[in-house]
């Protein structure tokens, strides 16, 4: 059986998913998204990614044509149509088809959208011996501009990030704010360890509250590690003894370097290992 998509109520074949060049999810990035991993069957925090897509929606005066439950339902029986065991759900909301023009009172019908498909992660080795990474020029969206807590059709800021990380040859790239604090990475969310505390920019600093950096928080309070959510420099990640990100596509990844500096001792630290190892228990379902 080809693909299953769901689109607006329907599971259809891929091939035959339309969606129309109206609509302004297409003209002008105005929609939101989520991005949900599937672990042996069971969609991953799906509560959570329901939460913040309705949250965003309402950010942008967005009304989701499907009450919470009904939405939660149709993600799950799209990967159940598609026999997804480990996976990767892509859930859309756009704004739907209007005339041009960005007046969203001249649209109708916001299009909900899930694709439930396969992942590719990145290389084992980068889990095995950390990521090098650099910082971008390209400095994040100022939330006074658009919010970078709304998980938005508008990907381009992240987007430029992203080809200024693969020019230098490298899987990602931190984003400073406008008040050149560290921001995120373009897809993650960044830790540092430092003389045994954790600690992670705020939700201020103007980064997506990511859910897999809520659940790694979580899981750092479990193992009784102090953890401090405060504005961070690149000093303190130069500085820092260990350093990871956090993502729904990534999980929990180490970081060695930043701008060429080695950071701690050049391998992926201690910290870093067991929360990778909690969170891993957790995805799969051995953690409660
Ligand atoms: N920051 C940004 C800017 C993101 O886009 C995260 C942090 C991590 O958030 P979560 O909730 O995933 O822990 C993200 C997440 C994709 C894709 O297909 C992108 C994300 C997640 C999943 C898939 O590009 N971004």
């Amino acid at each position: 059986m080809p693909p299953q998509v769901f689109v607006n109520g329907e599971l259809i074949d891929k091939q035959d998913a339309k969606l129309s060049v109206y609509d302004h999810g297409l003209l002008y990035g105005d929609g939101v998204f989520e991005g949900i991993r599937v672990y042996g069957g069971r969609v991953f925090l799906l509560d959570e990614h329901i939460d913040r897509l309705y949250e965003c929606a309402r950010a942008i005066r967005l009304e989701i044509p499907m009450a919470k439950p009904d939405l939660t339902e149709a993600v799950e029986s799209t990967v159940a149509a598609n026999k997804l065991e480990d996976g990767y759900v892509r859930l859309v909301v756009t704004r739907g088809a209007g005339y041009l023009g960005l007046d969203i009172r001249k649209t109708s019908d916001p299009q909900i959208v899930i694709i439930a498909d396969t992942i590719t992660l990145y290389p084992e080795e980068h889990y095995r011996d950390g990521l090098s990474i650099i910082t971008a020029s390209t400095i994040r969206n100022h939330p006074g501009a658009l919010s970078p807590r709304i998980k938005s059709l508008n990907y381009l800021n992240n987007i430029l990030a992203k080809i200024e990380a693969t020019d230098a040859g490298c899987q990602e790239a931190l984003m400073l704010n406008h008040k050149g604090e560290v921001a995120e990475c373009t897809g993650d969310n960044i830790f540092i360890v430092r003389r045994g505390v954790l600690k992670t920019p705020p939700t201020e600093a103007g980064i997506l509250e990511g859910i897999t950096r809520n659940a790694v928080i979580g899981l750092a309070r479990d193992a009784e590690l102090t953890v401090r959510e405060v504005p961070l420099l690149r000093h303190d990640i130069y500085a820092a003894d260990e350093c990871f990100l956090t993502g729904t596509a990534a999980e929990v990844i180490p970081v060695v370097k930043l701008d060429g500096r080695q950071i701690g001792d050049g391998k992926p630290g201690p910290v870093t290992q067991d929360l990778r190892a909690r969170f891993q228990r957790l995805t799969r379902g051995q953690d409660g």
